[in-house]
């Protein structure tokens, strides 16, 4: 019985396990404890990023339960998309069928990793059943002001006749995917998400986000990217009259510098400039690009007067000023700015200092006509408030400037939701000629998506039976949105749905959810650091406003996995031929390989190259456990310990401790190295003349359940084998046998000192470093560690050897 069959062994226990519901939870849970994995995006075939997400989850889900906590551990398919509709076209099939056909794939190489899911809770988001509270959620934020139609600018074939998504325009000629015409813009009504209701709210709950990545917060603090400056109204003079026109801006220390005003290329009044001079229409209609490398403009027959220096000013429009941004339009400071300088360079409008460093010898050396200052110091040339610095003067100017306040704006924007696309939820809304867009009532959800049909545009649009429909207000005919929704809506509350799967008249119960949330651990890819978390957080605080839920954040930890590359250090690739399949390793090495490599090799958070000798050793460790395992005397008894027994034991019970705290803080890679350590140690000690039976039987034993959540298959077969109760998987966690603070301490004593102590002997030239000066160590160790310091006090001696253990 010296082999290790894991197909056998692994199905086995993947059945037993399943027999025995071994991962389901109960809904009301003593001590819940919520383990998450970003659920999968459907595209048919796992890769090894996959099976090290799911590892991780995995290995610590299956730690809490032995632990003694209720965990709930779900799974569920992301199954809205553009890439089914794509490959629906291409396979002559239809999107559903499509991806039904990759969750059954997916489901069986879950199942044949042996993740431990509660399968019972599993969510498909393209399930009507699912998608139905998808437009619940738009009708019920609707009915909150929580969503609103604005106007936005929708990339447009015009040969298809239809609305493109970005993946659809290819190419640096933006041609149509399908039948490569240039694709143009347009401005349609949109439906949107008002995040930036939460902005606040979702910036200053960052900083309670302990228990996430440094790098994420920052990136969710950007991507709010709050900016605290002032308003400024200035008077603009328009052939048609007067009329106060507000700017933002961050520096309003510098407003005497301010020689020219600047409008967006769709201010109103840029526009109606447009219409009196045909430069100005120009470049509006032709010139004007946001996204160019220069700052473009054209000066128009308006001027504006500068509040602070009564001065008149001429009024610009140019493409560097963003209509989304504060006001779209801005008092330009060319002194002070970049932009602003290169533009009036261009154009030949004045340049006036008005800040300057506080040192005066930086300050000679600033030459404003050659480049723009643009550090804060001390103001010149500003009337009263010369000799102020730049933070006092921005203080002042706000509360004496007529019209003038403080002011914050932000980078984030509402949520655009509406996708043209057949493949979404349908946005449950009615176009009536006379009621306008009516809600769906929510007893008449879901709004089914109708048979796929292959067209050049929306199927949706082609869907005439379904299209046309009666105004739920009035009763007249009237037409379905054929727009659907972005697929992040499906993934911004599906943690909430694994909580209560089933409920059929609410999205979730709020009881349940209130217990079970927020998630304890929630694991996934950093690609989803911004916009997956950022929309979950503002839907989460949404619902805790609705009163559906007490927490007003979903995820308590999170924990961002890195790459596994190829061999050769790089990502994975079809292209490069790098990739490595994970049926393949599961195949040749089984489950519990694949899962002990991908852990071992690094702290989830880290990338690491795929390693087939690494793999290889993997499962060489493996099968020395099972063989260990199998010799075991699991029946014997202790006896009075030697100094070697006694170590050994202590050793056990000391990886035991770290190996918890590895786990709490899920280093998988240290907990395997503590247990491939005192693997190491049973084997020598085993091999020795005499040996304590009971010593190697608890060794073994905690090894084995140490490695659980790891190796899920293999341990299983090592308990049953070693007699013990039961499923590993529902053991408990080991504690340890002997008090191990003080040999804790010896351990880390040595650990510290190992280095150390080579560094000293050898450059001290010491030629015998052992029984200089035994260091105090607790008795038991005297025999097995050889510890010295020398003269001065430092430690200078040689630590624990295999040798030493031998004698
Ligand atoms: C005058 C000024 C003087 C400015 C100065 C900067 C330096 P940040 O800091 O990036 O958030 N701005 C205002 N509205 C704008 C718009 N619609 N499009 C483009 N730029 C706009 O940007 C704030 C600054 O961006 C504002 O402060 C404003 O220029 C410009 F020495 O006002 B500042
Ligand atoms: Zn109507």
């Amino acid at each position: 019985e010296a082999t290790y069959d894991h197909r056998a062994i692994e199905e086995r226990w993947q059945r037993e396990w399943d027999d025995a519901d071994v991962f389901r939870v109960p809904d009301d849970a003593e001590d819940p404890e919520y383990v998450l994995a970003m659920f999968p995006y459907t595209s048919g075939q796992l890769h090894m990023g996959h099976v090290r997400n799911y590892a991780i989850t995995d290995a610590f889900a299956r730690y809490r339960r032995m632990d003694g906590e209720e965990v709930l551990h779900p799974m569920g398919w992301d199954s809205f998309g553009l890439p089914a509709e794509n490959a629906a076209e291409e396979r002559d099939t239809n999107p559903r069928e499509w991806t039904e056909r990759c969750i059954e794939q997916m489901r069986d190489q879950f199942e044949s990793l042996g993740f431990g899911y509660d399968w019972e809770r599993e969510v498909t988001t393209c399930d009507p059943d699912y998608y139905k509270w998808n437009q619940w959620l738009f009708t019920e934020f609707r009915e909150n002001d929580l969503v609103e139609r604005q106007a936005a600018t929708v990339n447009w074939c015009p040969s298809c006749e239809t609305v493109l998504a970005d993946e659809q325009v290819e190419g640096d000629d933006e041609l149509c995917w399908r039948c490569d015409t240039p694709v143009t813009e347009r401005d349609l009504d949109q439906w949107f998400f008002k995040t930036t209701e939460y902005a606040d709210d979702l910036l200053e709950s960052i900083d309670d986000l302990d228990g996430w990545p440094t790098n994420v917060r920052d990136m969710q603090r950007n991507w709010i990217g709050r900016t605290d400056g002032a308003e400024v109204p200035f008077t603009l003079h328009t052939p048609d009259g007067d009329e106060d026109v507000v700017a933002f801006t961050t520096r309003l220390d510098t407003i005497h510098g301010a020689t020219y005003f600047a409008l967006a290329p769709d201010h109103p009044l840029a526009e109606a400039a447009a219409e009196r001079d045909d430069d100005v229409a120009h470049f509006v209609e032709e010139v004007a690009d946001p996204d160019g490398d220069e700052p473009q403009g054209v000066r128009t027959d308006i001027t504006a007067t500068n509040p602070a220096t009564g001065e008149e000013i001429p009024v610009v429009v140019a493409d560097f000023v963003l209509s989304d941004v504060g006001t779209g339009a801005l008092m330009a400071v060319p002194a002070h700015d970049e932009r602003d300088h290169e533009f009036a360079q261009s154009h030949d409008l004045p340049i006036r200092q008005v800040v300057e460093p506080e040192d005066e010898a930086d300050a000679d050396a600033v030459d404003v006509q050659e480049a723009a200052y643009t550090e804060d110091g001390v103001l010149v040339d500003s009337g009263d408030y010369s000799g102020l610095d730049s933070e006092t003067a921005r203080e002042e100017l706000t509360a004496d400037i007529g019209g003038a306040e403080s002011a914050v704006q932000y980078q984030l924007r509402d949520w655009g939701v509406s996708r043209q696309r057949y493949w979404g939820t349908p946005i449950p809304i009615v176009h009536c000629e006379d009621c306008g867009p009516v809600s769906v009532p929510d007893e008449d959800l879901p709004v089914e998506l109708p048979e796929f049909v292959h067209t050049t545009g929306n199927p949706l649009d082609a869907a005439e039976d379904w299209k046309h429909t009666e105004c739920p207000e009035c009763g007249e005919p009237a037409v379905r949105e054929t727009d659907t929704m972005d697929t992040f809506v499906d993934s911004s509350w599906y943690f909430l749905r694994f909580t209560s799967p089933d409920l059929d008249d609410a999205p979730f119960d709020v009881d349940r959810a209130n217990d079970w949330m927020p998630v304890d651990e929630y694991v996934g890819g950093i690609e989803h650091a911004v916009m997956h978390l950022l929309y979950s957080r503002f839907v989460t605080k949404a619902f805790a406003d609705l009163d559906m839920l007490d927490h007003r954040e979903p995820f308590e930890a999170l924990t961002t996995q890195g790459m596994v590359l190829g061999e050769d250090g790089t990502k994975m690739s079809k292209s490069k031929g790098n990739g490595v399949s994970p049926e393949r390793i599961t195949e040749e090495y089984g489950a519990d390989t694949a899962r002990l490599f991908t852990l071992r090799a690094a702290r989830p958070d880290k990338d690491f190259p795929w390693s087939e000798e690494g793999v290889r050793s993997s499962r060489a460790f493996l099968e020395r456990l099972l063989s260990m395992a199998r010799e075991v005397d699991a029946g014997a008894t202790t006896s009075d310990l030697d100094p070697a027994g006694e170590y050994v034991a202590r050793e056990t019970a000391a990886t035991v401790a770290d190996a918890t705290e590895y786990f709490d803080e899920m280093e998988f890679n240290r907990a395997v190295q503590a247990v491939d350590e005192l693997v190491s140690l049973l084997v020598r000690y085993r091999d020795r003349d005499s040996v304590d039976e009971s010593v190697v039987a608890r060794g073994v034993e905690v090894a084995v359940k140490l490695l659980a959540p790891v190796a899920p298959h293999v341990t299983e077969e090592c308990w049953t084998t070693m007699g013990g109760d039961g499923f590993v998987a529902e053991a408990d966690w080991p504690t340890p046998d002997r008090d191990v603070s003080d040999h804790d301490k010896a351990t880390r004593l040595v650990e510290q000192t190992r280095e150390d102590v080579r560094d000293i002997v050898d450059t001290a030239g010491i030629e015998d470093p052992t029984g200089v000066d035994v260091v105090t160590a607790p008795e038991w160790m005297y025999d097995v560690l050889e510890l010295a310091k020398d003269a001065d006090g430092n430690v200078v001696g040689s630590v624990m050897s295999d040798e030493s253990l031998q004698r």
